[in-house]
C-alpha cells in the first residue's frame, strides 16, 4: 500500500475543517474494518458467483433460493458487525451545520448504526424485504435470519429490498444525492472502486461542479485522477484524523 502522506493529510484536514458545504460519498471499503467482505476484493466472489450475477432479478429469477442464501448469509456476517471509528467519524459531521450527508452505495445500515441522520442509502438496505409484485416491504433487521420466498400478502416472490444490478437507483435519494454533491464545494470519496454507475457518477458530476475531491482508500481507483487529495490507508484510520471531533 502508498503510505500514506501526512503532508497532504494535513493540507486535508485545513480544508475539511474550513469547508463551506460538504458531502461525502462512500462504498464498500468503509466496513471493510468492520469485517465485511468489499465486493471486488479477494473475497468478493461467494460459491463461485461474482456479486453482478446473484445481485441481479436474472440471477435471482433463475435461483431465487441461491440468491436468498448469499443475502441471507451477509445478513449474518451485518448483524455481527458494529460501526468502526470511519463511520463514526461521518456521524460526527452531522454536527456541522456545513454538512450535507453522507450518500452510501452500502446495504449494511452500518452508517445508520452508527447514528448519521443526514444519510442517503442509494443502493438500498440489506435488512428490507420487499414483494416484486405489491407494496409489502418489511424491515427484518430486528428478526430472526430466515427467509420465506412467498409474500404473505399476494403470495408472489419476496428479494432483498437492494438496488440490483440493472435496476434504477431510487430517483428521491438520487436526487437528492445529486443536489448534495453540486451544492457543496467538498466532496470526500470514501472507500469505493468507483466502477458502480450512477453512482460514481457523483465524482465527475462533483468536479464539474467545481468541487475539491479527497479520496480516502487503500489504492488507487479510477477516482484518484480526479481528486485534488488522495489519501491512501484504512477508512477507519484516516477518517478520525481528516474530522475534528472536537470542533462543534
Ligand atoms: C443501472 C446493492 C440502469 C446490491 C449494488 C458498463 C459500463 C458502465 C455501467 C454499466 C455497464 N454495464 C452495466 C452497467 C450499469 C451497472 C454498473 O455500473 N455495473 C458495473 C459493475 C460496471 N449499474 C447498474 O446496473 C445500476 N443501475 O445502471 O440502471 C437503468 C436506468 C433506468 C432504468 C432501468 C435501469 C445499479 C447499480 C447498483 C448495484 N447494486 N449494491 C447488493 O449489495 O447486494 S452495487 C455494489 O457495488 C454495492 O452497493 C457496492 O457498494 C457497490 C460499489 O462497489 P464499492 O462500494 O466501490 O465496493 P468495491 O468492493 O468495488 O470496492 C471497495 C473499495 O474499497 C476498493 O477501492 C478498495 O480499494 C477500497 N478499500 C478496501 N478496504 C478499504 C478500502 N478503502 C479504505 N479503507 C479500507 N479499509
Amino acid at each position: 500500500m502508498v503510505p500514506l502522506d501526512h503532508g497532504q493529510l494535513s493540507v486535508a484536514k485545513h480544508v475539511v475543517a474550513g469547508a463551506k458545504r460538504l458531502t461525502v460519498l462512500t462504498g464498500a471499503g468503509i466496513s471493510a474494518e468492520s469485517g465485511i467482505p468489499t465486493f471486488r476484493g479477494p473475497d468478493g466472489y461467494w460459491r463461485g458467483h461474482s456479486p453482478e450475477e446473484l445481485a441481479s432479478m436474472d440471477g435471482f429469477l433463475k435461483n431465487p433460493q441461491l440468491v436468498w442464501e448469499w443475502y441471507l448469509e451477509r445478513r449474518r456476517t451485518i448483524r455481527s458487525c458494529q460501526p468502526n471509528p470511519g463511520h463514526d467519524a461521518l456521524a460526527f459531521l452531522d454536527s456541522r451545520k456545513e454538512f450535507c450527508g453522507v450518500v452510501t452505495q452500502n446495504v449494511d445500515g452500518l452508517h445508520k448504526l452508527a447514528g448519521s441522520q443526514n444519510l442517503i442509502e442509494i443502493h438500498g438496505n440489506i435488512w428490507l424485504t420487499q414483494c416484486i409484485s405489491c407494496p409489502y416491504k418489511v424491515d427484518e433487521s430486528q428478526s430472526p435470519i430466515t427467509f420465506r420466498l412467498n409474500c404473505p400478502e399476494c403470495d408472489s416472490l419476496l428479494r432483498p429490498g437492494v438496488v440490483w444490478f440493472g435496476e434504477e437507483l431510487p430517483s428521491g435519494g438520487w436526487q437528492q444525492a445529486n443536489e448534495w454533491v453540486k451544492d457543496s464545494e467538498l466532496l470526500i470519496v470514501v472507500g469505493t472502486s468507483a466502477v458502480v454507475y450512477p453512482a460514481a457518477n457523483l465524482i465527475p458530476i462533483a468536479r464539474d461542479a467545481g468541487s475539491y475531491i479527497i479520496e480516502v482508500n487503500i489504492s488507487n481507483t479510477p477516482a484518484s485522477s480526479t481528486a485534488d487529495i488522495c489519501l491512501y490507508g484504512k477508512a477507519a484510520e484516516i477518517l478520525p484524523l481528516l474530522v475534528d471531533m472536537k470542533a462543534p
